[in-house]
């Protein structure tokens, strides 16, 4: 093995040597000067030809700077980059996370149960769906109210203890599929170490009738591990202080039976996941139990069967028509050829308010690195700043910025054909805000056409709209369990191929280390009766000089 990692990390030449990286450059130089609205004018098929299919999403791509020509480079850098050996070592569970040592799996988590992907000489497949089948049992327990609280009441509120990827996942599934689910259930998430989080998360609980879900992978985190003891002592608390209820009342989602054992919680209540499930990659594993219990296990395994068909998609189909490889080569074109900055993901859709959250962890925790693989600084920009909000609520915040502002912000669209709660012209007047946005950032208005308007001449230079700012349509047909996991699926692998172009590790994230271990010193500097030797720098030190003063 040790091997095939080395022949993983060193089989592609510095991305900067490359061929198509050399002529990306030159080509980029005659790409600053095109303008989307001359693009347009010299191809009337254009928008129909810069567009990709598969499994039910639809992607308009002629929005943005590129010819043909831009593509057959980005094509052949992903080639040169050697993204099929890649997406072939990855699917195969070669140890690509060569930091960790680590197999990078969470296509495992949706293959179907006849499939074979072996870690170690061990296939894998029959593991995940031995632990999908005890979550479905005891999903259907709980909704069923087969399963009884500790005093003999029924369970009608779920709390998912769990922070990072055992938090934004969850929270964004349960949100972008609220409508699938069971409206019995109440479902809170509580992930920041404040206080307040849990506090209001449970206010208006009735403890009998209350689940904890503690889910961490290593269940050793500093936040979740400090909420599940509060959860904990809240609990016994309010019945009676008896131990056993415990057992009632909690269960946990982990990869470490023995500290869910320490933390009394029996392992027959454990569901467990591998260490070749990353944290932000593991919505689909057993961390998904809270959305299992809101959606139940029929739509849980639609939302795995639509990540899986996205797999075989990225894995299988020609670059030129790979959803996930153009997403990923359009961003490498602005992120290092324009100096974009930053994308913007706008979903026109309410139940996808959570999702530029979780794609913000999935693209920057697994791409913010600047050392390649080899352990060079790398020359170039990773990952762009990944953020959004809702459409049409953006367009009257800072949409502005997106359309007259000095940055370039390439912008991913989402909408639907169908609406999930039909309302009058409610869904015609969302879509015709997403056509709209997409192409006022494009076409802009030019310095003519508001002078026609009868603009007097002072004011024209503020109603100009330049236009050739870049985005993508992303349409589907409607939010199902499925599309969600075809959506999460596409960014994933276009994470993946960011990453393979950038020749960096996407499954560490090692910067989130130092100031976990900062903390842990601080803590006891704070909490100490005596005054502590304190021996950081000195705006640190004053600063825990006043919170000290202040908090007596
Ligand atoms: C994700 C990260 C991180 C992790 C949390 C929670 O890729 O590793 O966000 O998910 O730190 O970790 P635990 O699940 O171990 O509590």
């Amino acid at each position: 093995m040790a091997r095939a990692e080395k022949k993983i990390v060193i089989n592609v030449k510095p991305l900067t040597s490359l061929k198509a990286w050399k002529d990306l450059k030159a080509h980029a130089r005659e790409a600053a000067k095109w303008n989307l609205r001359t693009l347009f004018a010299d191809d009337p098929k254009r928008g129909e030809r810069f567009t990709a299919e598969a499994v039910g999403l639809f992607l308009d791509y002629s929005k943005n700077r590129v010819t043909d020509e831009t593509l057959k480079i980005l094509f052949a850098l992903a080639e040169e980059s050697k993204l099929r050996e890649r997406t072939h070592a990855m699917f195969s569970g070669q140890k690509i996370n060569i930091t960790e040592k680590r197999a990078v799996l969470h296509v495992a988590l949706r293959a179907p149960k006849g499939a074979s992907i072996v870690v170690d000489g061990e296939n894998v497949v029959p593991k995940v769906h031995e632990v999908l089948d005890r979550m479905s049992a005891f999903s259907d327990r709980v909704r069923s109210g087969e399963w009884k609280g500790h005093t003999g009441k029924r369970i009608k509120n779920v709390v998912n203890i769990g922070i990072g990827g055992s938090d934004l996942g969850p929270v964004m599934a349960y949100e972008a599929l609220k409508h699938y689910s069971d409206r019995a259930l109440t479902f809170r998430f509580v992930s920041n170490v404040d206080s307040t989080d849990f506090a209001e998360a449970v206010q208006d609980l009735d403890a009998a009738e209350t689940l904890f879900i503690v889910s961490s992978k290593t269940f050793t985190t500093l936040e979740t591990m400090t909420n599940a003891h509060t959860a904990r002592s809240w609990l016994l608390e309010r019945l009676g202080g008896d131990e056993s209820s415990i057992a009632r009342h909690f269960v946990a989602v982990s990869t470490n039976a023995g500290e869910v054992t320490k933390f009394g919680i029996d392992t027959a209540n454990m569901f467990g996941f591998w260490d070749w499930v990353g944290g932000r990659y593991s919505m689909d594993s057993a961390i998904g139990l809270s959305t299992m219990l809101a959606i139940g296990p029929d739509g849980f395994r639609a939302m795995l069967d639509g990540f899986h068909q996205m797999d075989e998609h990225f894995r299988t189909a020609p670059l030129e028509k790979n959803l996930p490889v153009l997403l990923a080569l359009l961003s490498v074109w602005y992120t290092d050829f324009f100096d974009a900055q930053t994308i913007a993901i706008l979903p026109y859709e309410q139940y996808l308010k959570r999702f530029p959250a979780y794609l913000q962890q999935l693209t920057m925790e697994s791409n913010g690195k600047h050392v390649t693989l080899k352990g060079k600084e790398v020359r170039y920009n990773t990952s762009p700043i990944y953020w959004g909000e809702p459409g049409t609520n953006g367009q009257h915040s800072f949409y502005q910025l997106i359309h007259q502002g000095t940055r370039l912000i390439p912008c991913d669209f989402i909408g639907f054909y169908k609406t999930l709660n039909p309302l009058g012209a409610h869904h015609d007047i969302l879509l015709a805000n997403v056509f709209a946005q997409a192409e006022a950032l494009a076409f802009g208005k030019t310095a003519e056409q508001v002078n026609a308007e009868g603009t007097p001449d002072w004011l024209v230079p503020h109603r100009v709209f330049e236009g050739n700012r870049p985005s993508n349509t992303i349409l589907a047909e409607e939010l199902t369990p499925a599309v969600l996991g075809k959506l999460i699926a596409l960014y994933e692998h276009c994470v993946f191929t960011q990453g393979v172009v950038w020749q960096i590790n996407s499954f560490d994230q090692w910067g989130v280390e130092l100031g976990k271990a900062l903390a842990q010193k601080i803590i006891p500097e704070l909490e100490s009766a005596s005054e502590p030797q304190l021996a950081h720098d000195s705006s640190t030190n004053h600063l825990i000089g006043l919170y000290r003063k202040h908090k007596k």
